[in-house]
C-alpha cells in the first residue's frame, strides 16, 4: 500500500483526503502495538503481583462491622502486623481458626488479649519471624466470621493467592465474605495501566479499521 503511486484524479471525490485515508493502515500498527503493550503489562504485572516483594509491615483493622479488615494480610519473614480496633468494642487477638476458641498458639498473641484490645484505638503488634500461613480470630465475634489469615513470606501475592479456594490468578478470590480479601493489595497500578493501554489500543485499532474501510481508495463505491 505505501509504494502505490497518488492517485490525484480521485482525490477530489473522496469524502476524506486521499493523504489521510492512506496514513490510516500505517497507524494500524501503531493501535496494535499499543494494544500488544497494554496486554504485555496485563500479564507481567497481574501474574508476578506474586513477585511483589511482602511488605515489612501491615495494619488491620478491627471493624464496627465485626471484620477484619484486611482479613488476609501478608508480611515479610521478621514483619509486623498492628491489629487496630477502628469500631465495635473487644476485637481480642487469637491464633487459629477459630475452631478452637482457645487458640492454637502458632503466633504469640498475648498482647492483643480482652484487656489490650477493648475499645476503639486499641492496638496491639505481632511479630512474624518465621515463614507459613497464621490463621487468626477474634474470641468475641468468631461466630460471626472475624478471622483472617495472615502469611509470612517474601512475596506479597502469596496471601490472595494461596487462600484463593480455586487458585484462580488474577482473579476474584472465592471465600466466605467474612474472610474476604482486599480486593487490590496485589495489584499494581501498571496493572490497571495496562488493561487502560490495552483497551486503548484496541479502540484505536477499530476506528482505523472503520474509518479505512469507509475512505479508502480500496473500497470505493462505483462512481458514475
Ligand atoms: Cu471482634
Amino acid at each position: 500500500m505505501a509504494g502505490r503511486p497518488p492517485d490525484p484524479d480521485r482525490s477530489a471525490t473522496q469524502p476524506m483526503p486521499h493523504a489521510a485515508a492512506r496514513r490510516l493502515p500505517r497507524l494500524l500498527p501503531l493501535a496494535v502495538a499499543v494494544a500488544l503493550l497494554g496486554a504485555w503489562l496485563v500479564l507481567v504485572a497481574g501474574g508476578p503481583a506474586a513477585a511483589q516483594t511482602a511488605p515489612r509491615q501491615v495494619t488491620i483493622e478491627g471493624t464496627a462491622a465485626n471484620k477484619w479488615e484486611p482479613a488476609n494480610a501478608a508480611v515479610r519473614p521478621g514483619g509486623t502486623v498492628t491489629f487496630r480496633i477502628t469500631g465495635g468494642v473487644t476485637h481480642p487477638v487469637s491464633s487459629g481458626d477459630g475452631s478452637d476458641l482457645q487458640g492454637d498458639d502458632k503466633f504469640d498473641a498475648s498482647d492483643c488479649g480482652l484487656q489490650q484490645m477493648a475499645k476503639v484505638g486499641d492496638s496491639c503488634q505481632v511479630k512474624f519471624p518465621t515463614e507459613g500461613s497464621y490463621p487468626y480470630f477474634c474470641q468475641v465475634h468468631i461466630a460471626l466470621g472475624m478471622k483472617g489469615v495472615i502469611t509470612v513470606g517474601e512475596s506479597a501475592g502469596a496471601a490472595t493467592t494461596t487462600t484463593a479456594a480455586g487458585g484462580e490468578v488474577g482473579g476474584a478470590v472465592v471465600e466466605p465474605p467474612s474472610a474476604a480479601s482486599p480486593p487490590s493489595a496485589g495489584r499494581p497500578a501498571i496493572y490497571w495501566a495496562g488493561w487502560g493501554l490495552f483497551a486503548l489500543g484496541a479502540l484505536l485499532a477499530l476506528v482505523l479499521i472503520a474509518l479505512y474501510v469507509r475512505f479508502s481508495p480500496g473500497f470505493n463505491r462505483p462512481k458514475s
